[in-house]
Formats: structure tokens, C-alpha cells, sequence
């Protein structure tokens, strides 16, 4: 998968990127991600990638040319699956959307700043708007950090073991259930005897039950 991230702060997505697992999914060559630096794209002489907004109001627009300029660019050297804006008023991302995005073969995902994007900006080139929750960012760029991470390590190769994708929470609509490692006992607080039974039909059964527990306790709405 090649994933390309237009932003107006590259820096701030260095890091979510140069470390473990989207790291070595890099390494692997599973993935390749590039950052683009909005501002490599302006057209005036001050490299402005934001304006004010047509009509008044607080706050800064980004406007359409660098980043048209740039999506246009992109695309006549490939073609994309999906060209993502990160916005709080897109749709709120959920695994099945993660699952979707990681069969593709090529994203853009253009990182919302100031204000937000000129309105043609997503009426021409954007195919799809995601937001990670209700609440605001001060830009996208944590947000795409969080999408990628999200498709990323769903693509086989990844992870090292591939069940454990599997048995995240939310992959079949359940929170995971509880887990333990050594001591068996610590501070008198003991571990649930069935899963060091080695009975691993029953540890399964008791996983099952947890999960299903745990998800009517906390998210009946799953
Ligand atoms: Cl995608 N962007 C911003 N700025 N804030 C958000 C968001 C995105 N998703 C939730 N809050």
C-alpha cells in the first residue's frame, strides 16, 4: 500500500511514523508513506497555504491551488482508491471502515488546518471525509496518525502474529476479554484459574463469555 499525506506540518507526523509496528511495516515494504509539505506547493511569493475567508469571519481558510496542484500531480502518476480529508465533521472512523481502507492500493490523506479546506477543495477532489471522534483537534494531523495506524496494521504481513489482529477488540463487533501474564499471583490477587488449567477448550469458552460480558457492560451499543 503507498499512502500519501498532505500536510501543512510534516514534522508533527515523524514520529507516529518512526516507530514500531508502522515503522517495521515500513521496513518490510508493506507500506510506503510520503509526506508532502503543503507549503513545497504554494503559489505566491510568501508561500501562504491559508487565507481569509470569503464573506468575514475568524479564522483562516486553506486554499485550493497548492493543493490542487499537488492532488493533481499525485494522480497523474498513479491512480488512488481513496482521497481522504481528516475533518471533525466527516464520518467517525470505526474498525469496518479500517478494515475497508486496509485492502487498498493507494490513499491520499489531506490533513484539515486553521479554519478548514476551501469548500471545492472537497467537492472536487475529496472521496471520502473521516473524523475520529467528537471532540476537536487543532489540526488533522493526529488524526491521520491514527487512521494509518489503524489500516496499517491491518494488512497481512504486519503484524507478526496474525491472529493477534484477529482477536482485537471490536473486530467482531466484541471488546476483548481480560488478559494475564506471570505472576500467577501477586499480592494475593490471582490469576482466573481456568487459564492456567492448559484446558484450552475451556479457556476459549471463558474468553468468549468475557468478551460478550465486557461488551454489554461497557458498549451495548456494539
Ligand atoms: Cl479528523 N480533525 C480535527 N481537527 N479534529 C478532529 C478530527 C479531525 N477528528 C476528531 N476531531
Amino acid at each position: 500500500m503507498r499512502i500519501d499525506i498532505i500536510t501543512v506540518l510534516p514534522q508533527l507526523l515523524e514520529s507516529p511514523f518512526g516507530d514500531s509496528i508502522l515503522k517495521r511495516a515500513q521496513t518490510k515494504g508493506i507500506v510506503k508513506v510520503n509526506f508532502h509539505n503543503l507549503r513545497d506547493y504554494a503559489t505566491n511569493k510568501h508561500k501562504n497555504v491559508d487565507d481569509y475567508q470569503f464573506g468575514g469571519g475568524a479564522g483562516m481558510v486553506m486554499m485550493i491551488e497548492p493543493i490542487s496542484i499537488l492532488i493533481e500531480k499525485l494522480k497523474s502518476e498513479r491512480t488512488y482508491d481513496e482521497v481522504i480529508y481528516m475533518t471533525p465533521d466527516g464520518e467517525t472512523l470505526n474498525q469496518g471502515m479500517s478494515n475497508q481502507l486496509s485492502s487498498a492500493k493507494n490513499i491520499i490523506v489531506l490533513c484539515g488546518h486553521y479554519k478548514g479546506v476551501d469548500e471545492r477543495v472537497r467537492e472536487h477532489y475529496i472521496t471520502k471525509e473521516i473524523s475520529i471522534g467528537d471532540y476537536v483537534l487543532s489540526g488533522g494531523e493526529l488524526a491521520a496518525a491514527v487512521l494509518c495506524d489503524s489500516i496499517i496494521r491491518l494488512i497481512p504481513g504486519v503484524l507478526n502474529n496474525e491472529t493477534s489482529a484477529l482477536t482485537d477488540s471490536f473486530q467482531d463487533d466484541l471488546l476483548a476479554p481480560p488478559v494475564y501474564t506471570r505472576p500467577a499471583e501477586f499480592n494475593g490477587w490471582k490469576v482466573p484459574e481456568v487459564l492456567t488449567s492448559g484446558d484450552f477448550k475451556k479457556i476459549e469458552v471463558w474468553r468468549e463469555e468475557k468478551a460478550i460480558e465486557r461488551t454489554e457492560a461497557r458498549r451495548p451499543d456494539l
